[in-house]
């Protein structure tokens, strides 16, 4: 059983608890909602004590801090999180971001940060794996001091972040003097209300941070509601209880090893033409246009082979069909209703859309499923174009058209070309058009494969009677017969010994003729006479 020391307890065991690193991190990793993917962690302090049990940061943090004690806590911590750091470095384990936290009473210390540097390169760690956490009440001792240890991280390398944002009055004032790199807001402070004024607050502090390009951290994440609410308000990256709680440095080991990473990016910058803010709010003219004025449309973004519906409006959810509702679109991963050849194609379009900044389209099937009607596939036009990005993450808009049908139609008509192919090879016959208007002939397969005829023969029968296929000596009838299919003949048939070799085949003409009767095009044909003494 834990028993909580008294203050007393807890001075007299801090030099052996650092010694023995009773006192020692625990790690909350930071998750981007969207990918599912590590971006960075926490190391948190906890005291495991040999007579009492675990002692918990509220009480004893405080303790230390009153006793001028936070100080050598604070950098023992940061020399474990730098051991670790090292130990993966070496082991070959790909490692994420780590942020230590410093209490406002290390700023008292003028050497804190050369401290902190000193043991950062006695274990060799790259400055881009630590961070260093700040909290608003740092300012409390007077913006100069505070804004004095910024700079120096800063002119080392360490990214800031400004932690517990939100809980304090003076909020605002600080981010605006205090140039921290990421800003982690604490959704307990809003105590679950995301509906009302809560959600209200978190909108409008994302929207700065948005203003400010500085990622945010949302953090003490325990629902998916509040994870999703989060997504969209554009804001991915999520600590809590939803997907961690703080773990033991070898589990830690472990999900680094098990868990894909990627690096954090600042919030999206939507090209100029376009206003973010009116973007994401529900009631401006922007949404409104988004919603009723264009045909199914999404707003998508698009990291390192990740994608994420972030919006769509009602007509893309009825031009999908398939039942789906807006909810079930965003809560599905895009990329898994694409087989791997119809996955590829969409990804290069959207590789093909990064670079050239314009818009590009793509034919694609998906499947999907429904409780009602099982599995149903539809092909998707989409023409999609970038509108934003910051470092590897892009924000796409995309259009689709469902042209399942047209698709369908279309290999429908393939299917009865093939049963067509198939009769004609098995009848020996040679078949092709003859448009009137133009003097174009279209042969047959065959004809293409067997008399090396191009898809299109253009001022026929002219190339035919010069390439040989028709003999010299039938030039002037063949050229006849196309003069009475002008005129409207309606049926020709005769025997032509056809190629340098003179085989005799039977060719007819069938015409036919538009609406009104004025001839239209003649269908032809060639069958091998076949030699009665064969
Ligand atoms: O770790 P939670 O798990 O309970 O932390 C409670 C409080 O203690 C938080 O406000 C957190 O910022 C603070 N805290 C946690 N770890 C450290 C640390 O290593 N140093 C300092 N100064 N504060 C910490
Ligand atoms: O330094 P800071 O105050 O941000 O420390 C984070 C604190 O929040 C730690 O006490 C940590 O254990 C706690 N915490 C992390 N995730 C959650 C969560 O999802 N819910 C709650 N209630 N606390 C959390
Ligand atoms: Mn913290």
């Amino acid at each position: 059983m834990d028993k909580r020391m008294s203050e007393q307890e807890l001075i007299d065991a801090f030099d052996k608890a650092l010694e023995n690193n009773d006192i020692h991190p625990v790690y909350q990793p930071q998750i981007n909602h969207s990918t599912g993917r590590m971006v960075g962690a926490e190391a948190l302090m906890r005291w495991k004590d040999y007579n009492n049990g675990m002692q918990y940061p509220s009480d004893f943090i405080p303790v230390l801090e009153n006793n001028d004690l936070i100080y050598r806590a604070d950098l023992h911590l940061f020399e474990e999180v730098c051991k670790l750091q090292r130990e993966c470095i070496d082991d070959q384990i790909p490692v994420v971001p780590v942020s230590v936290n410093m209490s406002r009473h290390d700023i008292y210390q003028k050497d804190y940060v050369d401290a902190i540097e000193g043991i950062r390169k006695k274990y060799d760690v790259p400055v881009k794996y630590l961070r260093v956490e700040i909290t608003e009440s740092s300012a409390i001792g007077g913006m100069e001091l505070i804004s004095g240890v910024l700079d120096k991280l800063h002119e080392y390398g360490y990214t800031v972040e400004m932690d517990d944002f939100g809980s304090g009055y003076s909020s605002l004032n600080v981010l605006k003097d205090l140039n921290v790199d990421i800003i982690k807001l604490d959704m307990r402070f809003l105590s679950g209300n995301i509906g009302g004024r809560g959600g209200t607050i978190l909108g409008s502090i994302v929207q700065m941070t948005k203003w400010l390009e500085t990622p945010v951290i949302a953090e003490g994440v325990e629902t998916m509601a509040q994870a999703d609410y989060m997504k969209s308000l554009g804001c991915n990256y999520i600590q809590g209880y939803l997907y961690f709680k703080p773990i033991t440095k070898d589990q830690f080991i472990e999900k680094l090893k098990q868990l894909e990473h990627e690096p954090m990016t600042p919030p999206l910058s939507l090209i100029s033409t376009m206003n973010a803010d009116k973007f994401w709010d529900p009631s401006s003219l922007e949404t409104l246009i988004f919603s009723n004025f264009v045909g199914g449309a999404a707003i998508f973004s698009y990291q390192m082979g990740k994608m994420d519906i972030m919006r769509v409006n009602p007509k893309y959810v009825k031009e999908l069909g398939m039942n789906s509702t807006e909810k079930d679109i965003l809560k599905t991963d895009p990329l898994t209703v694409f087989d791997e050849h119809n996955k590829k194609i969409y990804l290069d379009t959207i590789k093909k859309a990064i670079v050239s900044y314009d818009e590009e389209t793509c034919e694609t099937w998906r499947t999907f499923y429904s409780d009602c009607c099982g599995e149903d596939k539809v092909c998707i036009r989409t023409h999609m174009r970038v509108i934003g990005n910051a470092g590897n993450q892009y924000l796409f808009y995309a259009m689709i058209n469902n042209i399942t049908k047209e698709k369908r139609q279309f290999a429908d008509l393939a299917e009865s070309e093939k049963i067509f192919r198939t009769a004609s090879e098995h009848a020996n016959i040679y078949a092709w058009e003859y448009i009137i208007a133009t003097k174009e002939m279209r042969p047959c397969f065959r004809c293409m494969r067997d008399l090396s005829l191009p898809p299109v023969v253009k001022n026929y029968p002219e190339p035919v009677i010069e390439n040989g296929l028709f003999p010299p000596d039938y030039a002037d009838m063949y050229r006849g017969w196309m003069k009475q299919l002008e005129e409207g003949v309606p049926y020709l048939e005769a025997v032509i010994p056809l190629t340098v070799g003179r085989v005799p085949f039977r060719v007819r003409y069938t015409l036919e003729y538009d609406e009104n009767g004025k001839p239209l095009k003649a269908y032809g044909s060639a069958t091998l006479v076949v030699q009665e003494d064969e």
